[in-house]
């Protein structure tokens, strides 16, 4: 009798413990997949990736209990152009379109063009966007008070809460599904590229209403102090606060989580961090102790870690295939005088990589690269080479989709660390020209052009002679051997001209 009592009782109390446990989502049979892009963060940012001055765990745990990637590259050293080729399995020097656009530029991704949420779509997939968007809107002379269209819910995304360029660039306003939130109709939005609208402040010309300087190009329309690239007027509900903007939209991320966990979802979260004007929330603010640059890399982190609470606490965090990078590499000076310089210390954003933003050498395109699932991947370090434009191709080989898959390459077993075997070769691109990869060697043609960028000071590799390095033995690219191995450079020469045609020469004879 007693026995029965006791058995009974151990019953009772399982059932107990069961319904105290966090709901467990039914196991999906597809995974969630979340890319989680940073923009202008470098190879050398994170603590997981070498760097000693900063500290950054949440994204660390992604790293080291994941494929750590040390071979992965964006398609661009410059936003526009490495967003496209993510998002769309095509080269962007394909497109000649694919450059840094501004706020008022058309989409440049065709509705009919195949994409990557368009892809997991067809295979049942919820799709979504929250954040940086810079790949244009509209077909021209775009009414930002009317239905914006097309955008992101054309080319594939179900939902879409975006900034439409960069933070440096108007219109400062978020759009909710192609209309602007929080817009008052009466007090329409303005946008100009090329002039201002009468009786408006400008950084140039008001100096005094401005509480960040302009070091280059941003001193157009004033919003919260900072002078932006491009004209505004109007649409004053409507503008975005630029320190509010990191938890803005993690609630949008975490809340689409919250609302679409019950069947697979694909969300693209795009932190608009560490690019210009870097605006830590006063939480944030003196974190780093190397100035703003620092503070939202530490700001950037924080959000991750919240975010990935809420993948945990929802009960889908093992059914969840996360991947994490960076648009192109880091740049301190960008157009504000924010200290990135001055308050820099030892740490080095690149890593020991050669160049940054803007450049053709590998701190331009070499990228932190991670994929993490946990409980289904393995935690190791991986040097295959692989490139954001492979994402396409490989989410469809895990559903046997078909897909127009143009420069993607399938590398879903070395996503999911089950094979070390990368892709051949990579072309590159930075400010419309190319240069080339294969296994450890790289090649850079010659171009006519300026071997430091505009005033942020980045070696861009241009240079009047062919350059070749060897990165297993030289990854800070110190040494040409160009002259030294003619053999390698014509192999090379020939592989890349195989790929990318002959007319990418801005030298004409
Ligand atoms: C450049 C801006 C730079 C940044 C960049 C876009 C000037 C002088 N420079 O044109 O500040 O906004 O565009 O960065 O205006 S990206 O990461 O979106 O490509
Ligand atoms: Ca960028």
């Amino acid at each position: 009798m007693i026995k029965r009592n006791l058995l009974f009782y151990l019953f009772l109390s399982t059932l107990l413990l069961m319904n105290a446990m966090p709901a467990q989502a039914k196991k999906n049979t597809k995974p969630n997949i979340i890319v989680i892009y940073l923009d202008d963060l470098g190879y050398g940012d994170l603590s997981s990736y070498g760097a000693t001055e900063l500290s950054t765990p949440n994204i660390d745990l992604i790293a080291n209990e994941g494929v750590k990637f040390t071979n992965a590259y964006s398609t661009s050293a410059t936003c526009t152009p490495s967003r496209y080729g993510m998002l769309t399995g095509v080269y962007p020097w394909r497109n000649p379109k694919a450059k840094i656009l501004p706020g008022s530029a058309p989409l440049i991704i065709s509705p009919k063009q195949e994409t990557l949420p368009k892809m997991l779509k067809r295979v049942g997939y919820q799709t979504a966007i929250v954040g940086k968007w810079h790949l244009g809107l509209g077909a021209g002379n775009l009414d930002w008070n009317e239905h914006i269209t097309p955008g992101p819910n054309e080319v594939g995304f179900d939902d879409a809460y975006i900034l439409a360029a960069t933070q440096d660039r108007v219109p400062t306003v978020y759009i909710k599904n192609g209309y602007v939130d929080g817009l008052d109709p009466k007090d329409p939005i303005q946008v100009s590229y090329k002039k201002n609208f009468d009786g408006e402040p400008t950084g140039k010309d008001n100096p005094e209403l401005t509480t960040m300087k302009w070091h280059h190009g941003h001193n157009n329309s004033i919003v919260n102090g900072i002078p932006r690239i491009g004209y505004m007027k109007g649409g004053e509900a409507a503008k975005w606060t630029d320190t509010e903007m990191a938890d803005h939209f993690l609630v949008k991320a975490k809340d689409y989580v919250k609302n679409h966990k019950d069947k697979p979802f694909f969300l693209y979260y795009a932190l608009q961090q560490p690019h210009v004007p870097r605006t830590p929330n006063p939480r944030f603010v003196g974190a780093s102790g190397m100035g703003p640059r620092g503070d939202v890399i530490l700001e950037a982190d924080w959000c991750i870690g919240e975010f990935m609470k809420t993948l945990e606490e929802e009960g889908i965090l093992e059914n969840t295939l996360i991947v994490f990078s960076s648009d192109n590499g880091p740049v301190l000076q960008d157009g504000y005088f924010d200290n990135a310089i001055e308050k820099l210390g030892k740490h080095t954003p690149a890593g020991k990589l050669r160049g940054g933003k803007y450049s053709l050498f590998d701190a331009g395109t070499r990228v932190p690269f991670m994929t993490y699932w946990k409980g289904t991947i393995k935690p190791q370090v991986s040097s295959a080479l692989v490139c954001q434009v492979d994402l396409l191709a490989s989410f469809a080989s895990m559903f046997n989709e078909d897909a127009d898959l143009n420069d993607s390459e399938n590398m879903l077993p070395v996503l999911l660390g089950k094979s070390k075997k990368g892709r051949k070769n990579i072309v590159l691109e930075a400010n419309s020209k190319t240069s080339f990869r294969s296994g450890d060697w790289v090649m850079i043609p010659p171009y006519k052009g300026k071997p430091l960028s505009w005033k942020s000071g980045i070696e861009t590799a241009i240079s009047l002679d062919y350059q070749l390095y060897n990165l297993k033995k030289d990854v800070g690219q110190k040494e040409n051997l160009a002259q030294s191995n003619p053999k390698k450079l014509k192999e090379m020469i020939q592989e890349f001209e195989a790929i990318r045609g002959k007319d990418y020469s801005n030298i004409k004879n």
